[in-house]
Order: C-alpha cells, then sequence, then structure tokens
C-alpha cells in the first residue's frame, strides 16, 4: 500500500442496457440521467483492452446524482470521498437517487472508453473490497492477473456463477509489450504462478507486483494514440486526455 494518497482514475463506463433485474430498479428514478458505472484503475493506459467490468456481487452500491445531466454507480463511501473532491453540483453533498444490490448489476452492457470492444458486461467478482475506489473494478485480462483469473473462473462455471456465457465472452486483447512476458503479460504470469482460481491469493499478490513493475518500468505500448511509446510516458497522457474529454475522473483516496 502506497504511503501517500492514491490518484486513481475513475473510468466512466455509461449504462447503454441495464440488467433485467436492475431496470425494474432504476425505472422512474434517475430522472433522464446518464448513468455511468464509476471503475477506479491505475492503469488508465490500458484501457484499451477492457473486456467487461466488476462489480462485488455481495456489496451495496448507489447511484448518485453528478448534476442534471449525469449520474454515477459506485458505493456510499466513494460517493462520499467524490463528494469532498467536489465532483458533484451539489457542492460536497451527496444525493443518492436510489440504492441497488452489486448482483442486480450484474448483466448491464455499458461502454468501456477507448476499448477496442466498446460495448461490454459487467460480471461479478467476489474479490472486490468494498473499502477500496469505487467498488467497481474495470477487467483488462491481459494485464491484470486479477481480472484474468477471475474471467477465466466464471467463463468455466457460468451456470454456477449465473451468468450469461455470452457477457464472457471477450478475449484479452493485446496492449501492452514487455520484453519478458509478451503481450499477455497476465495470463502468462498465471500460468507460470500456477494459479487456478482467483482464490489463489498469496500467487495472485506477486502475480500482480511484478504485472505491473514489469509494465510500467519496461513496458510499450501496442495500440492507440500512444503506440510505441513506454507506458512510463503514455500513462499519464491516457489519464488526462481521458479527464479533459469527459471520459474519466480524476479521484483520490
Ligand atoms: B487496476 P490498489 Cl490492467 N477491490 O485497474 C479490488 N480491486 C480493486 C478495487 C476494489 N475495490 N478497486 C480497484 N481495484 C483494482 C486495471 C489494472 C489494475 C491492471 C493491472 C493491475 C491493476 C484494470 N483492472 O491493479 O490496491 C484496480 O485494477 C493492480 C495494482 O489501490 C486498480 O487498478 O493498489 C487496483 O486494483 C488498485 O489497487
Amino acid at each position: 500500500e502506497a504511503l501517500g494518497p492514491q490518484e486513481y482514475t475513475g473510468i466512466k463506463m455509461e449504462v447503454v442496457e441495464w440488467s433485467g433485474s436492475a431496470k425494474a430498479e432504476i425505472e422512474g428514478k434517475v430522472g433522464g440521467r446518464t448513468v455511468y458505472l464509476v471503475a477506479a484503475t491505475l492503469r488508465p493506459e490500458t484501457m484499451y483492452g477492457q473486456t467487461n467490468c466488476f462489480v462485488g456481487p455481495t456489496l451495496k452500491y448507489g447511484v448518485f446524482a453528478v448534476n442534471e445531466k449525469e449520474a454515477f454507480v459506485c458505493t456510499d463511501r466513494a460517493a462520499r470521498n467524490m463528494a469532498f473532491q467536489g465532483v458533484f453540483s451539489t457542492r460536497g453533498q451527496v444525493h443518492k437517487l436510489l440504492d441497488i444490490d452489486g448482483s442486480k448489476i450484474v448483466g448491464t452492457k455499458i461502454k468501456a472508453p477507448l476499448a477496442i470492444h466498446p460495448e461490454v458486461y459487467v460480471l461479478p467478482m467476489e474479490t472486490v473490497l468494498a473499502t477500496k475506489g469505487t467498488g467497481v473494478v474495470t477487467s483488462v485480462p491481459s494485464d491484470s492477473p486479477d481480472d484474468f483469473a477471475t474471467l477465466t473462473e466464471l467463463r468455466k462455471k457460468a451456470e454456477f456463477f449465473k451468468i450469461d456465457p455470452s457477457w464472457a465472452a471477450i478475449d484479452p486483447v493485446p496492449v501492452i509489450s514487455t520484453p519478458t512476458y509478451g503481450e499477455m503479460t497476465a495470463p502468462v504470469l498465471v500460468k507460470q504462478l500456477k494459479i487456478n482460481s482467483p482464490k489463489d491469493t498469496k500467487q495472485l499478490a506477486e502475480a500482480k507486483e511484478i504485472a505491473y513493475k514489469e509494465g510500467f518500468y519496461n513496458g510499450t505500448m501496442l495500440v492507440g494514440e500512444y503506440k510505441g511509446q513506454p507506458v512510463q510516458e503514455a500513462k499519464t497522457k491516457v489519464r488526462e486526455n481521458m479527464i479533459s474529454q469527459g471520459l474519466a475522473i480524476a479521484y483520490a483516496e
């Protein structure tokens, strides 16, 4: 854990179509606002490779008014932090439009900004922490061992997790090349460290550490505006572009 505040990028993933169970709850409560799931990431440069998004199936979320036109889905805790950080037009106040269970958000179709596959689905991830970020995690299985391990598990046991297999159908997309692991850093590490499920937390922590360092210090962008450039340079540029284009927000904690 870092000592100073963690500077996340809050990726705005616009709802295209709510899941059947969310639709009934949302009905008439958002006042025509465009609703976004806001995913906290430390790796904005990987957003080209989003394949889905994750929420905690046992976590509670809220839909919060940003202004007259937009609303964000995140945890209550994150909404309070956003209010302090001046994200909402209501000046430090939190305006919750409704509560919604994570399990009901699963199956919602959303837009993943910058992604090569722009429309993705929300899937369940049991290891999402309520105490970190927004409680929404965008999934980049090419570069995140956690995302790859969970996506693989969901594909193997779609029925058990009560998901439609088509929601988990997008394969990892090459985004960054590293000298040691090639174009699929996370899948290669998951295999090398013999990670069989998202419950292999010790090996996953190790894989995460290696993937992060290797990507940051030795990675080269394979796609996007900064193709051919080092990740270290692309990272801040992608973040700033996304924020200035209204595709993301700055979020710290
Ligand atoms: B990262 P840190 Cl490609 N619970 O984004 C569990 N994990 C969470 C979370 C929560 N509530 N909120 C955010 N995260 C994930 C991309 C990514 C991430 C890649 C590679 C590594 C990686 C795509 N998922 O994280 O504990 C988010 O996933 C490994 C560092 O604050 C976020 O960045 O250091 C990261 O964990 C934040 O973790």
